[in-house]
């Protein structure tokens, strides 16, 4: 297959409701879409980076920038890619790992697309729905959380996760358990908001049966994260720690996690997050697919991505119209008694709905090999 252009289109879609974590407030979602034009097959993928760099290092402008200066122009230069060529290709240039992500996603549905082959197959997928998890995010007032969570779990979402930071941490938690008792299966995000000295205040969340706390400290610390483990007995999932399948062995050696949180985006791709994956399965550790508030198309990754046997858990994956009024692919994602579809027509499987995007989009570059 053969890149002879590829157009970087950026769109704006405010979210139905301000999301707020430890992270900061969100209130639309910069989505950077990369299209692929081979001489077989259109292709997508789509940017995980948020518009500013607080999740990890990347931000959707600086995505856009590397993607335009340098990996799109290495996609170009190749007679002949496929997704695994590109891949090292691209390895060429260090860290950007989300940038990197979105253009091999969508050389990979071009390619798979041309061979007809979903996503799901080529990665190895062994499940045909996906049980869904809702992530809410920090709430004006505890009433309203537990409102929140009355609703998803009515919606059927198999489990809550809660953003958490110091100051909305042990009161919304033991609010939520005090209310739904064990109709909620209960998870914690916390986006690194705390410090090891913060142990104590953390170890008494397992009161609350809390099944895993996610990305507790700041730093990246694999060994801080460990010694906490130590010490807490509610199960560490990384998160933000951990950006590749080699990291991932480091924190399941050194006891930093028991579980990962895995997304392509943060990893550098779909082929590194399969990587991942084999770790976890390898090391009996429990992984599951994270959600960086994607549109369709990051999406159908996603639910691609978490149909592999490893990944035991709820995904952070959701319906189309959870967080916004629009979506970017057609069928609507539906979500039913709380699964959804691994989608297994070629490729992602989703067609693209270029007339949403010009409505959202802002911004569109082509360039050409
Ligand atoms: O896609 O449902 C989703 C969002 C899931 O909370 C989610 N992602 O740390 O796991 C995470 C966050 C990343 C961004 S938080 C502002
Ligand atoms: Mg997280």
């Amino acid at each position: 297959m053969r890149i002879e252009a590829v157009e970087l289109i950026r769109a704006a879609l405010p979210f139905k409701q301000e999301f707020r974590s430890a992270l900061g407030a969100q209130r639309r979602r910069d989505v950077l879409l990369v299209h692929v034009i081979t001489d077989a097959a259109d292709g997508w993928g789509e940017c995980a980076a948020m518009s500013r760099p607080v999740y990890t290092s990347e931000y959707v402008d600086g995505a856009q920038a590397v993607l335009r200066d340098h990996l799109v122009p290495l996609a170009l230069a190749d007679s002949s890619v496929d997704a695994q060529s590109l891949e090292r290709r691209l390895s060429e240039v260090r860290g950007h790992r989300m940038a990197r992500a979105a253009l091999e996603m969508a050389a990979l549905d071009a390619e798979l697309r041309t061979e007809g082959v979903s996503l799901a197959a080529f990665l190895g997928g062994e499940r045909d729905e996906i049980p869904c998890g809702a992530v809410l995010g920090v709430a004006d007032t505890i009433d309203a959380l537990l409102d929140d969570v009355e609703q998803r779990l009515r919606e059927g979402y198999r489990r809550i996760k809660l953003k958490i930071l110091p100051g909305w941490d042990l009161e919304p938690v033991a609010a939520v358990r005090g209310r739904f008792g064990a109709a909620a299966v209960l998870w914690l995000d916390a986006n690194g908001a705390y410090a090891l000295e913060d142990a104590p205040r953390l170890a008494t969340l397992a009161e609350h049966d809390v099944a895993l706390i996610e990305e507790p400290l700041g730093g990246r610390s694999l060994l801080a994260h460990a010694e906490l483990a130590r010490v807490i007995t509610t199960p560490v999932c990384l998160d933000e720690s951990i950006e590749s399948a080699h990291e991932a062995a480091d924190a399941l050696t050194l006891g930093a996690c028991s579980i990962v949180n895995v997304k392509p985006g943060r990893v550098g791709g779909l082929l590194e997050a399969r990587r991942v994956h084999e770790v976890c399965l390898r090391r009996g550790a429990s992984a599951w697919c994270g959600g960086m508030f994607e549109t369709g198309i990051g999406r159908a990754a996603n639910l691609a991505l978490a149909s592999l046997p490893g990944f035991t858990l709820a995904a952070d994956i959701s319906p189309s119209g959870r967080y916004f009024d629009l979506d970017l692919t057609m069928p609507p994602t539906v979500m039913q008694e709380g699964m959804i579809r691994v989608p297994d027509a070629p490729g992602l499987g989703v067609t693209v709905d270029r007339a949403a995007i010009d409505t959202v989009a802002v911004d569109a570059v082509l360039i050409r090999g």
